[in-house]
């Protein structure tokens, strides 16, 4: 979502890929250093600006409108009750940690995932998942890492994120403006929901975006991935498509099924 931002705004920055610990044995965002000096949650991303770390996706891009790139473009409106009504979207389409996961439509997204991070993490030493268990500062996350260690809970899990997931979708096909976005113009929600809808065919998902149902996600859908930053900030980054193919072969979802008929009865009820 933040290099989307800084791609949209047309401001330079350098990036380093920090190897995380639901997926390599070098555990970064878990180490000392990292934790003392870049962010105590242990989490990314973080964005330096001027000396300051900055966290938490939402607050980076909020914080990155400030400034002008080479692109005359403003993701916040000045008004501030419009400021308000992107305020909630931004948050509900985001992993915002003051909401359970499966509890919006952004944190029902990384549930969709698990079946992702339950190949990667069991590929992990026990020596990482004693690293885990000691140093990551995030309870919820780090118990759920262990289990998918130990056990399996990638089809448990899912389930959980259906009516969150399915009303956001009914939200997101209201919401739309005649300009092909959630609002007026393109603007931080956008971003957020760009990169929904890329993990979520990622996942092989992506069929619930076009059912006939959402005929303006799926309009919206294609007007998203037609933005330059969709390539320069998500695809051009994409280097996990062998984990995915062995996650979900054929790209077969099993949640697939389920949501389709999830949106078809709340269609007809
Ligand atoms: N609210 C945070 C959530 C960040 C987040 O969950 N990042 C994930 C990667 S997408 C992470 O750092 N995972 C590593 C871990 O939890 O150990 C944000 O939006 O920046």
């Amino acid at each position: 979502m933040v290099r989307v931002a800084l791609h949209e705004k047309g401001l330079e920055y350098d990036h380093k890929v920090i190897k995380l610990c639901d997926q390599h044995d070098e555990a970064e965002n878990i180490s000392e250093d990292f934790l003392k000096e870049i962010n105590p949650t242990g989490v990314v991303p973080v964005l330096k600006i001027n000396n300051e770390f900055v966290r938490d996706s939402a607050y980076i891009i909020e914080r990155l409108d400030e400034y002008q790139g080479n692109n005359a473009i403003n993701l916040w409106p000045l008004d501030p009750k419009k400021k308000e009504t992107l305020r909630k979207w931004v948050y509900d389409t985001t992993i915002d940690e003051s909401v359970k996961l499966g509890q919006s439509f952004g944190t029902s997204i990384p549930l969709f995932s698990t079946g992702l991070i339950e190949v990667l993490i069991k590929k992990l030493s026990l020596k990482t998942i004693l690293n885990i268990i000691f140093n990551h500062p995030r309870r919820e996350r780090k118990v759920v890492f262990v289990m998918m260690y130990f056990l399996s809970i990638k089809n448990k899990i899912g389930p959980l994120a259906y009516e969150s997931f399915v009303n956001g979708l009914f939200e997101i096909e209201n919401q739309l403006s005649d300009q092909g976005f959630l609002f007026d113009d393109f603007g931080h929600a956008d971003i957020n929901l760009m990169c929904c809808f890329n993990r979520l065919e990622e996942l092989g998902l992506g069929p619930v975006l076009q059912m006939d149902t959402f005929p303006k996600i799926s309009s919206y859908w294609k007007n998203l991935q037609a933005r330059p930053s969709y390539k320069e900030g998500i695809l051009n980054f994409v280097d996990h498509e062998q984990t995915i193919e062995e996650a979900f072969p054929d790209k077969f979802n099993p949640h697939l099924a389920n949501l389709v008929a999830k949106v078809h009865n709340r269609k007809y009820t």
